[in-house]
């Protein structure tokens, strides 16, 4: 098909499948009740995209899943950890049941890990591959989902993740060799696609999508590995005939970025077709075009991953390249977007609150699939496209003069900024004047700034929103949740408080909701993970703060205590990681104007006498750019908006920054180049690994490695924490170390947080007395 996208939000127009999904794990629906919801889900997507103009066989990707789509090619593959015992039923097959262990595990095992998928907000399960997993086609999933759509009169396109992609995510599974590698077992997974895509041309697919997107990554495996993996999976997968008794016609994707040097080894391969990134990838060489001779080369030329309305005319004249290699060297061309459009909500109309002005320069994935309708017309008939074409440089043109877009009053500051503006005085000096100001006790207790969100906080923003409340009263409910926050963390005789965030719906919204040049959408939600959804905030203008934000419920809960109070904001990076961020001009300059807007907020605590303010940084790695050579000038910006937030404190106030994921080694030094008093990170789940890495690297300012993790319902003993503090106290000086949960506790219940707190702060007081008895 000339039009295609690369996949499509699966979670339903109104988040359909995540209540389905939910209720069907609390024992609320049956499984036929959950299948019927999935289905017309389906459904209603087939249609949905056959009316926006996805009307040829094969031009509908494959667009559903239950929970994730790295765990469908596991759960295809048979790909089960030895630890959950026997998951297959007697029939050889893993059914939902089965799927839904993996993704949140049982009373006995732990599920399988979650991460970042890519430089996305998206998290994907993570396969554990050993050298005697044994692989077997275990679900028909993928061809039961074609044969529904083909009933329906639908030939769809298979999605599955690719092989070499697969693996490369994958990681050893428990009790496999130190130097083994999942990569190692690709012959063994290539004749389970292999029966799978012969299933699949069985049921009548005419094409099947494999995503590769490993391969726009740089990873630890070295990349002539990664090439001859490509070779040799695509080898036997490509190496059967196309025909009705061998496979269909292969579609090799590549979203996130460039093919680089990989270009020529997927052009190699015998797939008849490849989808390049030439959103944030660029358009390839002359020479590397030809290599994709008989191919057909699909141009995502329309990003999938953002939300602003393409400039076709700049698509346009990517295609006119393609277009010109495809006459010299016969490579038929077809257009999508870059990546799958999951990552963005599902259409723009239903924004209907939005300034009519700023709907006009978004796409959602409904308006993108009209996108790629239009510019595959003008592949054949380029005056047809003529008019669209126009359409799009006269919005885009009008956007860059819009109000609010351009604000002389903003950019004056971030021009005028100099270095002096990015640094504070000398760590010692600060750390010293923090002491004398604080007074607290060695190895100091706090959490990481949210308390759980109770039925009854989440109960009174919703009839705030409604407007079955007025102001005054919700502001009335959240001082009483606060003071009762409060009260809690004096009982259990923590040192440095927080207010607990009720407040707050979400740690980025909250402040988009709250800054000029952000706003916020209805129906803009995207799956983060599983049944589990994110409303990402637009920041479509120049940023400043109107007002203080925090402030008012800093004041409030310090007023309640005589312990310091903790302020709470989030991070430049954090809030454009993210929101939907505009396209108009480097991230950096975005970022300082947030910053800069924060630096604003921190001055106004330390007026209000907050003494220790916490900045966030917990999406800090998620925007580390794929390829390596990219990385140091994001590191750089980065460091030095957050650095911009920071530097306006006195020294005596204490900046803390948070950071989420433990993966900490790879970017300790930006964290030295933080220079936060004190950074808290993940630890607890990793049984305190961290410290290692801060040992080597010889990390001198406040750490709280996290010693209670706040992902499971389990209560740490006060002993297991003990423990903890005692690997931490073997590796990092004392004076240095702080006691804190591994993340915020708004996802908990308060049953369990309190007991965990309480064991944590009695942990810790033992821990002080074994350091005094040894000084
Ligand atoms: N906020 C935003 N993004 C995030 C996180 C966040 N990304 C990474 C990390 N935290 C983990 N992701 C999530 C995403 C969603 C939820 C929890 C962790 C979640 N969402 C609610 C749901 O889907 O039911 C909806 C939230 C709401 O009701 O407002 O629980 O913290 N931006
Ligand atoms: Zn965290």
């Amino acid at each position: 098909p000339a039009a295609t996208i690369l996949g499509y939000p699966r979670i339903g127009r109104r988040r359909e499948l995540k209540k389905a999904v939910e209720a069907y794990w609390a024992g609320k629906s049956s499984t036929a009740e959950l299948q019927a919801t999935a289905e017309g889900i389906q459904l209603a997507t087939l249609r949905r995209l056959a009316e926006l103009g996805l009307t040829e066989a094969s031009a509908i990707p494959g667009t559903f899943s239950f929970y994730d789509q790295v765990l469908d090619t596991a759960v295809a593959l048979g790909a089960v950890p030895a630890r959950f015992g026997a998951l297959h039923d007697a029939e050889g097959r893993l059914g939902l049941d089965a799927y839904f262990t993996l993704a949140r595990g049982n009373a006995e095992q732990q599920p399988l890990e979650m991460t970042k998928w890519f430089d996305t907000n998206y998290h994907y399960l993570v396969p554990e591959i050993g050298p005697e997993t044994e692989f077997s086609l275990s679900s028909e999933r993928v061809v039961e989902e074609f044969l529904f759509a083909k009933s329906h009169g639908f030939i769809t396109r298979p999605y599955l993740v690719g092989p070499v992609t697969f693996l490369l995510l994958s990681k050893p599974a428990d009790g496999a060799p130190e130097d083994f590698d999942p990569l190692s077992r690709l012959e063994d997974v290539l004749p389970v696609y292999s029966e799978l895509l012969a299933r699949l041309r069985a049921a009548g697919a005419e094409w099947v999508q494999l995503d590769e997107p490993a391969l726009v990554a740089d990873l630890d495996t070295p990349a002539l590995e990664v090439s001859d993996a490509v070779e040799r999976a695509y080898a036997v997968l490509a190496g059967v005939p196309v025909s009705a008794e061998g496979r269909p016609n292969i579609l090799l994707s590549a979203p996130y970025g460039g093919l680089g040097a990989q270009a020529p080894v997927v052009a190699a391969t015998g797939v008849e077709a490849v989808a390049l990134d030439l959103f944030k990838g660029a358009v390839p060489s002359k020479e590397d075009l030809a290599e994709f001779d008989g191919k057909t080369l699909v141009a995502g030329v329309v990003d999938g991953h953002n939300i602003w309305r393409n400039d076709l005319a700049a698509s346009a004249a990517k295609l006119d390249v393609l277009l010109a290699a495809g006459k010299e060297h016969g490579l038929e061309v077809a257009v999508a977007t870059s990546t799958s459009a999951f990552h963005v909500p599902h259409d723009v109309e239903e924004e209907t609150q939005l300034d009519a002005n700023l709907r006009s320069w978004l796409a959602f994935a409904d308006q993108k699939v009209g996108e790629v309708v239009t510019l595959a017309t003008y592949l054949s008939e380029p005056e047809a496209a003529r008019a669209a074409i126009d359409e799009a440089s006269r919005i885009i043109a009008s956007r860059a003069q819009a109000p609010g877009v351009r604000r002389p009053e903003v950019r004056e500051r971030t021009a005028a900024l100099t270095a002096a503006d990015f640094s504070r005085s000398d760590y010692s000096v600060r750390a010293a004047t923090q002491d004398a100001e604080l007074h607290l006790p060695p190895l100091p207790t706090t959490t990481i700034g949210s308390f759980p969100q109770t039925a009854e906080v989440r109960g009174a923003r919703a009839r705030l929103n409604k407007g079955a409340i007025d102001a005054a009263e919700y502001e009335r409910l959240m001082k009483d949740e606060i003071k009762r926050v409060i009260d809690l963390q004096e009982e259990l005789g923590f040192d440095v408080l927080v207010h607990g965030e009720p407040e707050r719906n979400d740690m980025v919204q909250y402040f988009a909701e709250n800054l000029d040049g952000f706003d916020v959408t209805v129906h803009g939600w995207v799956q983060s993970y599983g049944s589990r959804c994110t409303r990402p905030s637009i920041l479509w203008g120049d940023v400043s703060r109107p007002a203080p934000i925090t402030v008012p419920w800093a004041e409030y809960a310090q007023s309640l205590t005589e312990k310091p109070l903790k302020g709470m904001l989030t991070g430049p990076v954090t809030i454009l990681a993210w929101s939907f961020v505009r396209d108009d001009q480097p991230l950096a300059e975005t970022a300082n104007q947030v910053a800069l807007a924060l630096r604003d907020e921190i001055a106004d605590l330390e007026t209000a006498g907050i003494k220790v303010i916490q900045v966030d940084e917990p999406a800090l790695r998620e925007l580390l750019p794929l390829r390596r050579a990219d990385q140091p000038a994001y590191l750089d910006w980065s460091v030095k908006s957050f650095r911009l937030a920071t530097a306006g404190a006195g020294d005596a106030t204490q900046i803390h920054t948070h950071l989420c994921y433990s993966e900490f080694g790879v970017i300790i030094d930006a964290i030295d180049g933080l220079d936060a008093d004190v950074t808290s990170i993940e630890a607890a789940r990793s049984r305190m690994e961290v410290v290692n890495d801060l040992e080597t690297h010889g990390f001198g300012r406040g750490v709280g490695p996290g010693v209670y993790d706040i992902h499971s319902p389990r209560v740490p003993s006060q002993e297991e924490i003990e423990e903890l503090l005692k690997t931490a106290v073997a590796h990092v000086p004392s004076r240095q170390l702080w006691v804190n949960p591994d993340c915020g506790l708004k996802t908990r219940g308060y049953a369990e947080t309190e007991a965990s707190l309480r064991n944590l702060v009695e942990a810790a007081k033992a821990a002080r007395g074994v350091l005094a008895a040894k000084a």
